[in-house]
């Protein structure tokens, strides 16, 4: 308990690391992104396996890397030459026994002899790593001043096989504690300040290690020195340790510096330090994270703008619902208003030739029936009736289409107020989308409205079934003829004017249903270009929750 504590990062720092990276993963998956993969699996790596600290000699090929490691560890493991030798990752720790394992890219593994190494890790015996090894690592006795850490030759930046070069920029991500190395008769390039950028996103540790310093007088290794301070501070605004070494010139003292000033600082607080990078390298993540967010933030919010715009533009002023249903309800009123008069007047025109008509035939018929009053009164109502029904119906049937002028005029014009409508939105969609609306049918049906159910009107307006029979029927008989008679203009009128109120409700509602339907294909156009318009909605208020939720993990880890 008491070494933990010393530690000063505690466990909850791999807590909430293994939660942050949680969610980091889901973000990535939900966002594709795809570009921090190598720095997830980095982390992951770190929290499952909690491997020893990757302590990497990286830099440019030739530098001096291979040969710094075996001076360094006292052997000759590692393949060393004047023209560009190491082809794969090589790591070198701490073993109770000798071993060199091989991994393979395939996942398998092979121990081999640690004379062996070369012929997997140099270019000359494996040549541009067609055995596919992904990398070799050796354990080694006399390593145990070093435990803890995993000391890590890579193959050149730089080189001309370009697959070296990848190889050293994949596994980058990885680094624990970065030594660059640097040779003193090539002393720091553009690559060199590239691959520092670089290695700040994966690790606080990074140390410059100025090799073959043998090469230089101790003036030229003091001009050099204070060269990399002067170059360093003024391209990153930042300091970093600078260790010399020979593997020619006194070797030792080099070492000791470094094993000193560094590779026992780290072997010794290995958890101390292995947590400050594990805490480094979660950050860097969730800061990458946080950046794609905040592009992917900035798209939705234009997305926003763009679907709010392009809503506005194309529901302008002259393309509301409200409007168009307004117009239409005027055009059916109007139209319905005048439905009556239009029948009425032309019902005219048949009152006094069907007056006339039916009057000649009642006096044909009176003459025709010999009964008493009663009976008389039931005949004429009778006939009436049936005469009145047939006249009705055959005026219904022969002239209905001339009731249908406010049916077709507001046909005509429903069907021009939407078609302009649909003109209007065609115009301001392709403006806007720069495609056409599909042609629609807006065709609106007329429904023909069914006959008017006929029923004649009594002629009397008082009832006689009382008083016939006070009366005496030869004395009376002709003025009631004459009665009859002379009310056939008047049961024509109202006959007439009650055929009038039927064809005016049935043709009204006709109008009506026009006018819903008219209102509908409005309605169900502007609904459907809405719905279309506001699909993609939503990810804004999901991104910037995610952006929070992040910097308050990032708050957390950094507490
Ligand atoms: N003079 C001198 N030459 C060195 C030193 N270290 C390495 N070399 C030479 O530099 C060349 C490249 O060495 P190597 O370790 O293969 O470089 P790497 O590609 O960075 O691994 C070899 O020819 C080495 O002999 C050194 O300290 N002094
Ligand atoms: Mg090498």
């Amino acid at each position: 308990m008491p070494e933990r504590m010393n530690d000063g990062l505690n466990a909850p720092i791999q807590d909430i690391s293994q939660q942050l990276l949680k969610n980091v993963l889901e973000l990535c998956a939900r966002f594709s992104i795809v570009s921090l993969n190598r720095q997830k699996e980095a982390c992951e790596k770190l929290l499952i396996q909690s491997p020893p600290i990757d302590v990497a000699i990286l830099g440019q090929f030739k530098a001096g890397k291979s040969s710094f490691l075996n001076s360094l560890i006292g052997k000759s493991v590692l393949p060393v030459g004047v023209i560009p030798v190491t082809t794969v990752i090589t790591r070198l720790q701490y073993g109770e026994r000798e071993q060199a394992v091989v991994r393979y890219f395939d996942g398998n593994t092979s121990e081999i002899g640690i004379k062996d190494i070369e012929s997997f890790t140099a270019e000359a015996e494996n040549p541009s790593n067609k055995k596919n090894v992904e990398m070799v690592d050796v354990e080694l006795p006399s390593l145990k001043n070093y435990a803890g850490l995993r000391l890590v030759d890579t193959p050149g930046l730089g080189s001309v096989f370009k697959y070296h070069v990848e190889t050293s920029e994949n596994w980058l991500p990885q680094v624990g504690t970065a030594l660059l190395a640097i040779s003193s008769d090539r002393p720091l390039s553009e690559n060199d300040v590239q691959l520092i950028r670089e290695l700040m996103q994966h690790t606080p540790n990074i140390v410059l290690l100025l090799t073959k310093t043998d090469l230089l007088s101790p003036e030229q290794q003091n001009e050099v020195i204070e060269f990399l301070e002067r170059t360093i501070e003024r391209e990153l605004k930042r300091q970093l340790p600078i260790y010399m070494y020979s593997t020619l010139v006194k070797t030792k003292q080099c070492r000791e510096r470094l094993e000193e000033g560094l590779l026992f600082k780290l072997s010794l607080n290995r958890d101390f330090e292995f947590r400050k990078i594990l805490q480094y390298k979660m950050q860097s993540l969730i800061k990458g994270c946080l950046s794609y967010l905040d592009i992917a933030l900035k798209t939705s919010l234009q997305a926003d703008l763009d679907r709010e715009n392009l809503h506005k533009q194309i529901f302008d002023e002259k393309v509301n619902f409200d409007l168009v249903r307004e117009e239409l309800t005027i055009i059916a009123r109007e139209n319905q208003r005048q439905t009556r008069t239009l029948i009425v007047n032309y019902l005219d025109n048949f009152q006094k030739s069907l007056g006339k008509k039916l009057s000649l035939d009642l006096e044909k018929e009176l003459s025709t029936w010999k009964v008493n009053l009663w009976k008389l009164t039931r005949r004429y109502e009778e006939w009436l009736a049936d005469r009145m029904t047939e006249e009705m119906k055959h005026i219904s049937k022969i002239e209905h289409r001339h009731f249908y002028g406010t049916l077709n005029k507001a046909h005509a014009s429903l069907s021009r107020s939407i078609e302009s409508f649909r003109n209007l939105l065609d115009k301001n969609i392709e403006k806007v989308l720069g495609v056409r609306l599909a042609p629609a049918d807006w065709k609106i049906e007329v429904s023909e409205p069914d006959y008017p159910d006929i029923k004649t009107i009594r002629s009397f307006d008082f009832h006689f079934d009382l008083i016939w029979f006070l009366i005496p029927m030869f004395i009376f008989r002709g003025l009631f003829e004459k009665h009859f008679v002379s009310g056939i203009p008047r049961e024509v009128e109202a006959n007439l004017s009650r055929l009038a109120a039927q064809w005016e409700d049935r043709i009204n509602r006709a109008i009506e249903e026009m006018r819903k339907q008219a209102i509908n294909y409005v309605k169900e156009e502007l609904s459907t270009i809405d719905a279309l318009l506001s699909k993609t909605h939503g990810q804004t208020g999901e991104i910037n929750e995610n952006i929070k939720k992040l910097q308050e993990g990032l708050q957390n880890l950094v507490a």
